[in-house]
């Protein structure tokens, strides 16, 4: 029996993706436009609980205000029809050439007013539709020469930008969080704040840090080399996990953007694992929108479009069904015990013990018996093969 997703699951979906007229580098779309309004029905009936978008995938770049507004509302009636969710908004700076150097960060001073000018317009449409996130992907901050780039001056732009939008949002009351989305190249040569840890750096240097957390993407950590997994625990661990975009990727090659779980499958349960039981008592330890960020196979018409949507929840829902069993069974909790994975929660030094406390515990240094510790069997393989054998259901 597969599962079938519904509202509760909190899957959400970028209008882009659907939307995704499949133009590659190489070749023309295969596919039509999709009209937002059809989007917002199929996905609704799919079982999706929420859409996001970037201000041009709704309105395209260019239009006049009248035209805007009414694109708009059609949007906001197909979103009451259906009951569908804004839960995250985010901006196009980088699609049109006057973005080819960048936006908060392009060499020109005037295309940086711009782009701030560009969010602050759609930073009042997510407020207006009640996003609480707002997402920026730098994909066109960055260069190929580094001759072209300071990038110290860069990073002080960057981080000028999202001082001044931050405050923005406090100014207007928006209630609306931030969240950095890394990559580490494409579509430029090498892309500002390439990985999850370079994000979470540059968020310790802003203006309104608490309100500045990262939306990690599957396959731009992995593009990295990255170990998807660890990035997430990460920014779990600084609670600044505060979106993410779900996708599968085959190793460190261009940017696939394949249906979730297409990809490393195993390091996708070690995922859906970590985000459904590992809060606290098994509890999720992640609470936000299940977002995908994918694109629907050039190969396929809209018939594929609408099966790699659903795909997307039926692969996550089952991984989540895998995971559950994987943490219910007796034999996994033996063996992550003999693994020692539950003793690493416990303080390395004692309650109120200190160093001189430290050096005075000879059963720690003099007395320690290193060859009995370095002949100690963690039992990694054995807990590596349940869950294998969890996530290939069989048991
Ligand atoms: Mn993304």
């Amino acid at each position: 029996m597969l599962p079938t997703p519904s509202r509760e699951d909190h899957f959400s979906f970028g209008l882009w993706t659907v939307g995704w007229q499949a133009r590659d580098p190489f070749g023309d779309a295969t596919r039509p436009a999709l009209d937002p309004v059809v989007a917002v029905h199929k996905l609704a009936e799919l079982g999706a609980w929420g859409i996001t978008f970037h201000d041009d995938d709704l309105v395209p770049f260019g239009s006049e205000s009248g035209e805007r507004d009414k694109q708009i509302q059609r949007f906001k009636e197909a979103l009451e029809e259906t009951g569908l969710v804004v839960p995250m908004v985010t901006t196009n700076l980088f699609t049109h050439p006057v973005f080819k150097d960048g936006g908060f960060t392009s060499n020109d001073r005037s295309v940086r007013r711009y782009a701030i000018r560009k969010v602050l317009r759609n930073l009042d449409l997510a407020a207006e539709l009640g996003a609480k996130t707002y997402v920026f992907w730098g994909g066109r901050e960055g260069s190929e020469s580094d001759a072209a780039k300071d990038v110290r001056a860069a990073l002080e732009r960057y981080k000028e930008a999202i001082d001044v939008l931050a405050q923005y949002v406090i100014d207007q009351g928006y209630g609306i969080r931030f969240a950095i989305e890394p990559k580490p190249n494409e579509p430029r040569g090498d892309i500002l704040l390439p990985t999850v840890g370079s994000a979470l750096a540059f968020i310790s240097m802003l203006e309104h840090a608490d309100m500045v957390g990262v939306n990690p993407e599957v396959g731009h950590e992995q593009m990295a080399n990255m170990n998807f997994v660890h990035s997430i625990s990460q920014a779990l661990w600084q609670h600044k996990l505060f979106h993410i975009d779900l996708n599968g990727q085959r190793g460190a090659k261009f940017d696939q953007d394949l249906i979730f779980g297409h990809g490393d499958l195993l390091s996708a349960f070690f995922l859906v694992d970590l985000l459904e039981n590992g809060g606290p008592e098994g509890a999720p330890a992640y609470d936000g929108p299940r977002h995908f960020d994918y694109k629907p196979l050039r190969t396929d018409t809209e018939a594929g479009v609408w099966e790699s949507a659903r795909a997307n929840m039926v692969t996550y829902l089952l991984l989540k069904e895998r995971a559950k069993a994987f943490r219910a069974d007796p034999e996994v909790q033996a063996a992550l015990k003999e693994a020692k994975v539950f003793e690493l929660a416990q303080s390395t030094l004692g309650a109120g013990e200190s160093v001189s406390d430290l050096l005075a515990d000879r059963s720690a240094f003099e007395d320690f018996d290193v060859e009995r510790a370095a002949g100690l069997n963690y039992g990694f393989v054995r807990l590596s093969q349940l869950a294998v054998e969890h996530a290939l259901g069989a048991r």
